[in-house]
């Protein structure tokens, strides 16, 4: 191989390495998506060693990722792995944007819960470390597609909440990254991303424990994402400057409140209209 298109590599490796934003890449998907793998293959072609399964990808006793787990990538780069969405239900999307919004620690994550109990236990937590020098990296979302699915009109729906609460929170779109680049799909579900106003989107072959030959190719891909998502982290913290970032976050929070007491005061209203239903069948009324 030519030695231009390797010093190419090793230029972009060390860009990334050397960028000093306090960024954390924040990732979502359905589950099986790809997201662990990614991980891996960032891990692996950033730092320049052997593939791992570091993330515990896809694991053949069916145990795939059930928490928030962040990676180091640099002195100033995380990588965060989720649990994958099962059927994006409002819970879920709410639960997201406790993420996005740094409301939410690293660890066990269930979507299924009403967690404004959890909000309201963060909000003073999390306010305290804008006191001091520890506050929160800017957190990027990424949204993790697999170009082997089939793209239909739920997806999309939910990809759009998602991508529209994201873009809400942080002021810029989630960077969306197609992986099994192999599959002829990919590129219908590129176009449709774009369909939903996504603007930064890549496909990519991840690294898996099946298919870990490493190929300068496949290194472009990753660290192409790498430093996509360093200059949208960069164009996001700019348009935050000049802000004071706890008064930020104060109306982040404040908003998040809002989003799970509507949504639950929603689910009160529907349980109460189906016991109302069900007390009518048996022949009462109720007021
Ligand atoms: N061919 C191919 N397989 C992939 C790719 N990415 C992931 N896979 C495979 O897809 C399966 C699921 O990948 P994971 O990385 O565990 O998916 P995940 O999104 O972390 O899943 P959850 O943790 O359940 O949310 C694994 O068997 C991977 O080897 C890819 O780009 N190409
Ligand atoms: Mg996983």
């Amino acid at each position: 191989m030519s030695k231009e298109p390797q010093r190419n590599l090793e230029a972009l490796r060390a860009r990334i390495k050397e960028d000093g934003s306090a960024v954390a890449l924040q990732l979502f998907g359905m589950t099986g998506h790809g997201k662990s793998s990614l991980i891996n293959s960032c891990v692996c072609v950033l730092k320049n060693i052997q593939y791992h399964n570091i993330a515990g990808a896809g694991r053949s006793d069916g145990g795939m990722s059930n928490k928030r787990e962040e990676h180091k990538l640099t002195k100033s780069l995380i990588i965060i792995d989720n649990r994958g969405f099962r059927k994006m239900m409002p819970q879920e999307i709410a639960e997201a944007c406790a993420q996005i919004r740094s409301l939410r620690d690293i660890g066990k994550v269930d979507w299924d819960k009403d967690n404004l109990e959890e909000t309201i236990r963060q909000f003073p937590l999390k306010y305290q470390t804008y006191q001091t020098e520890q506050h929160p990296h800017f957190i990027l979302p990424v949204l993790v597609y697999s170009g082997a699915q089939t793209w239909n009109a739920n997806d999309a729906e939910c990809m759009e909440k998602l991508i529209t609460n994201a873009y809400r929170i942080t002021g810029i779109h989630p960077v969306i990254v197609i992986t099994n680049r192999d599959n002829r799909n990919h590129n219908s579900i590129l176009e449709r991303f774009g369909e939903l106003g996504a603007m930064r989107r890549l496909c990519i072959q991840n690294y898996t424990e099946n298919n870990h030959q490493r190929t300068d190719e496949r290194d472009q891909q990753i660290l192409e994402f790498l430093d996509v998502c360093i200059r949208e982290a960069r164009r996001g913290i700019n348009m935050q400057e000049g802000e004071d970032p706890q008064t930020r976050f104060v109306s982040q929070a404040s908003e998040q409140i809002k989003l799970e007491s509507d949504q639950l005061r929603e689910q009160f209203r529907q349980e109460n209209d189906k016991l109302k239903e069900a007390i009518k069948k048996e022949g009462c009324s109720v007021s």
